[in-house]
């Protein structure tokens, strides 16, 4: 079917288009041309620098050759195709998972060894990919991973932010932020100046009669044009020949560099002004984890993205030049969190503004396009947009967001005639001083299925935020899927030698293509050669770490202690609050012993790292008692190796694929009923860690698959936490004697300057302590008394943890894409060899 499209003459000529290296002289040959003639650099002066541009290169020839071979396949099969509309991928870097993914990282290890290189110094040449905050990012770019693994006909779309998050330096204890300039040398963009988009934003409607239909016809006319321009990042699947695409826009003026007219009426400066407001668009990603913040600039992004997406998919769509009603049967669009909510208006506005359908056609189209993913069901993160705000911006979007509304009220009337109350409870419009549209409601009322992330999540969003909702639309509507990971990026490539040994027992890899074959791993349990190696591939990680500790902070810790790491954004509802608490306590208690007692203690490092939201000063407050406690904790020679704590300065992908396979217990302590599932929990436990944590999101499921005497399960449950709370304002306030004694000694100065820990304290003593921090602190001191004995009885140790490596299976991201596809999507994997392509 390709080869039709190519005119018989030309035919040989096309067939011969590019070559492929295969052979460690090729790759070389490869890197070498790209070193020379695009860097034009000499081989004389080739630094690592240059040489993971060189390779780098060489491999994304191979991935762009990929890459089209998948679009021309798809474009020929033209399958129904999954879109997934996310303002954040956080992918890391690429290099090694493109290796990998190819299946050519031993050749390029070796030619680079040829060249004088070693493949970690050359691997870590690379600046992640930063374009997220999180786990909602980080699970956009498993689950690219996956989809493009399992051969889905997928594209991401997403903003080409110039500076993604911020670079966190720790300066005297406290969080600065550095910006993220990431752009100086990316050689996995393709830039698209041909797919070019102009989005509109302000002007008015202009509403008129049309003659020949007799339809009221509505214009949005007279606003500011900005344009969007592609750029393509290829996502290649693991060996597979599928090579998706990842579209990020980026914006800039319209009608090219400034405003001719402008220029040429001697308005130089205002023409560059202009050029520079536009490009303000993507120039940033907003550095909040589930916390919303109506920025109208975050607006202007949102809209952007989702116009954009949306006119890419909608030109895509009628090439096929099928029926409007087809567009359901060949597109699904996910919307990754309410960030994307405006693709629902502005199809419906594509559909009935400029395409002529009529509105009941055109919803039903729409509503059967989108599926809708939750990831959190804390208040302060669920997006509302102001009335007047979306008026001025958008002026279109809200007359016809107040046309779905007013069409969904009147149905709820009808079917529920006896509960007008409900009425303002679900309406879209909040009535507040001033109106806000609530985001979250929007999406689930024009989307065909909602879900949530892990079980205990997806029944708090039926229970909870979306309860009448439930009621309106049946129980159906809304499913859950349980988040998942990639285990080539974090298993095979954060922990080769691990892999490398299940391979060993498993006849190979394939368990990277199908996590369920590591129940099998479960038989060497008792195997002494197995567990012997299982151990020494955990001290190995330690000791890694340890230098990477050592290297950056300069602090010795012994790789033999136990290592107690807790990394991910620091927020009051994660609360690392409750672990330096618990740190304080455990180094008072090592105080109080004799030299002999203390000799028989476990040894612990606790390890922290994570970035707090620049505006949020409660979370830069821990962060700075951390390093308080770490300073006065690690100069502390009474205490030597019993005790250390480190900070780890910027968190971020390529540091987590060092930390995760470093961990003897990880830490995931949410308040229970917060912490929507969690993917951490899951990376270290197929580490070969154990973890602490409470019942809350994924933990609860990880229990279910590993067993609960294989992890350490502390505190209150989600259905007791509005009672405590109530508590804290009603009863007396009671605070547990060891955390007291925390207190006191925070309050009189032991790790300095008392003052700046004042509102700490204060939030749990003095604030109705929101988070449930005393209420689970028993709990949690005694859960780590049964981890140090735990961790004393190395044999059951490892036991556990092999037990553990082999029931993750579950977890893996492939299988939440196959649920997606199956339940959501109704997407089917196409064969990327069937066009012969
Ligand atoms: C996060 C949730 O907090 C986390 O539990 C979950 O694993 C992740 O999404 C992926 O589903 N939510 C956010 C956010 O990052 O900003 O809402």
């Amino acid at each position: 079917a390709v080869e039709a499209s190519i005119p018989e003459g030309q035919r040989e000529a096309y067939g011969q288009s590019a070559k492929e290296f295969t052979t460690k002289d090729e790759f070389e040959a490869e890197a070498v041309k790209h070193i020379e003639t695009t860097l034009a650099r000499s081989l004389f002066n080739c630094d690592e620098a240059a040489a993971y541009a060189g390779t780098a290169l060489a491999f994304r020839d191979r991935l762009i050759i990929e890459w089209n071979k998948t679009q021309q396949n798809q474009t020929f099969a033209n399958p129904k195709r999954v879109y997934y509309l996310s303002l954040e991928f956080l992918m890391g870097r690429a290099l090694d998972n493109a290796m990998l993914n190819v299946g050519l990282k031993d050749i390029a290890k070796e030619g680079l060894s040829d060249l004088g290189f070693r493949m970690e110094d050359i691997v870590s040449q690379e600046r992640d990919a930063a374009l997220g905050n999180g786990g909602l990012g980080r699970l956009a770019a498993c689950f690219l991973d996956s989809m493009a693994s399992l051969n889905y006909p997928a594209w991401g779309y997403g903003l080409r932010y110039k500076y993604g998050i911020f670079k966190q330096e720790i300066i005297d204890g406290y969080q600065v932020e550095i910006p993220d300039y990431w752009l100086d040398f990316n050689p996995w963009e393709f830039p698209r100046h041909d797919v070019a988009v102009d989005i509109q934003f302000y002007g008015n409607v202009r509403k008129y009669m049309d003659e020949s239909t007799g339809k009221q016809v509505s214009v949005w006319e007279n606003g500011e044009i900005v344009t969007a321009v592609a750029f393509d990042v290829p996502i290649p699947g693991y060996q597979t020949a599928t090579t998706n695409n990842l579209r990020l826009w980026s914006s800039k003026a319209s009608g090219g560099e400034f405003d001719f007219q402008k220029f040429n009426s001697g308005d130089y400066e205002s023409s560059v002004a202009d050029q520079q407001r536009a490009e303000t668009i993507s120039a940033v990603l907003y550095p909040n984890d589930n916390l919303d913040r109506g920025k109208e600039l975050r607006l202007k992004q949102q809209y952007f993205w989702c116009a954009a997406s949306l006119f890419d998919i909608v030109r895509r769509f009628k090439k096929s030049k099928k029926a409007w009603k087809e567009f359901p049967s060949q597109v699904a669009i996910q919307l990754n969190d309410t960030h994307p909510t405006l693709a629902i208006p502005e199809l419906q506005r594509i559909l009935v503004d400029i395409e002529g359908l009529e509105w009941d056609e055109a919803w039903s189209i729409v509503q059967n396009t989108f599926g809708y993913t939750n990831h959190t069901v804390m208040p302060e993160a669920l997006e509302k947009w102001s009335v007047p705000l979306l008026q001025y911006l958008l002026p279109r979007h809200l007359q016809i967001i107040y046309d779905i509304n007013l069409n969904f009220l009147q149905y709820v009337e009808r079917t529920f005639p006896k509960e007008r109350e409900m009425l303002g409870r679900v309406s879209i419009i909040e009535e507040s001083q001033p109106k806000m549209v609530r985001m979250a409601y929007l999406a689930v009322i024009g989307s065909h299925k909602v879900n949530g992330v892990a079980e205990l999540h997806s029944d708090l969003v039926r229970t909870t935020i979306f309860k009448d909702f439930v009621k309106i639309y049946g129980p159906d509507k809304f499913t859950n899927v349980t988040n998942g990971i990639t285990p080539r990026r974090w298993l095979h490539q954060a922990n080769p030698r691990l892999s490398d040994l299940i391979a060993s027992k498993l006849g190979g890899h394939d368990f990277l293509k199908d996590l369920t074959m590591l129940n099998q791993v479960e038989k060497y349990v008792d195997d002494k050669a197995f567990r012997k190696e299982f151990q020494e591939i955990k001290y190995a990680n330690k000791v890694r770490l340890a230098k990477y500790i050592k290297d950056t902070m300069g602090v010795s810790v012994n790789p033999a202690a136990l290592f107690d790491i807790q990394v991910k954004r620091i927020h009051e509802y994660k609360r690392q609050q409750l672990n330096i608490f618990g740190v304080i306590h455990r180094y008072l208690t090592l105080k109080k012993m004799s030299p002999e007692e203390r000799k028989k203690v476990t040894p612990r490092v606790s390890i922290f790292g994570g970035k707090a939201a620049p505006g949020y000063w409660q979370a830069k407050n821990i962060i700075h008692l951390i390093n308080a406690v770490g300073k006065v904790v690690n100069a502390d020679k009474e205490i030597g190796d019993a005790l250390k704590v480190i900070f780890l300065e910027d968190y971020n992908v390529s540091k987590a694929e060092i930390i995760t396979p470093a961990s003897d217990i990880s830490e995931h302590i949410s308040t229970a009923g917060t912490e929507a599932s969690g993917t951490s929990n899951m990376k270290f436990v197929l580490n070969g860690g154990l973890i602490i944590g409470t019942c809350d999101g994924a933990n609860i499921e990880i229990t279910r698959e590993i067993g609960e005497q294989n992890i350490f399960l502390f505190g209150n449950l989600a259905e007791d936490v509005e009672d405590l709370r109530h508590a804290h304002f009603y009863s007396e306030f009671h605070l547990d004697d060891d955390l007291a004694a925390v207190f006191k000694a925070i309050r009189e100065g032991m790790f300095g300057d008392a003052e700046s820990f004042t509102a700490l304290v204060n939030s749990v003593t003095d604030h109705g302590d929101y988070y449930l921090v005393s209420d689970d602190f028993h709990s949690y001191v005694e859960t780590h008394k049964l981890i140090d004995e735990a961790y004393q009885s190395q044999e059951e140790w490892v036991t556990k943890c092999i037990t553990a490596v082999s029931r993750m299976g579950f977890f893996t991201s492939d299988r939440c894409i196959d649920e997606y596809a199956e339940m959501i999507w109704n997407v089917e994997p196409l064969n990327p060899k069937v066009n012969g392509a």
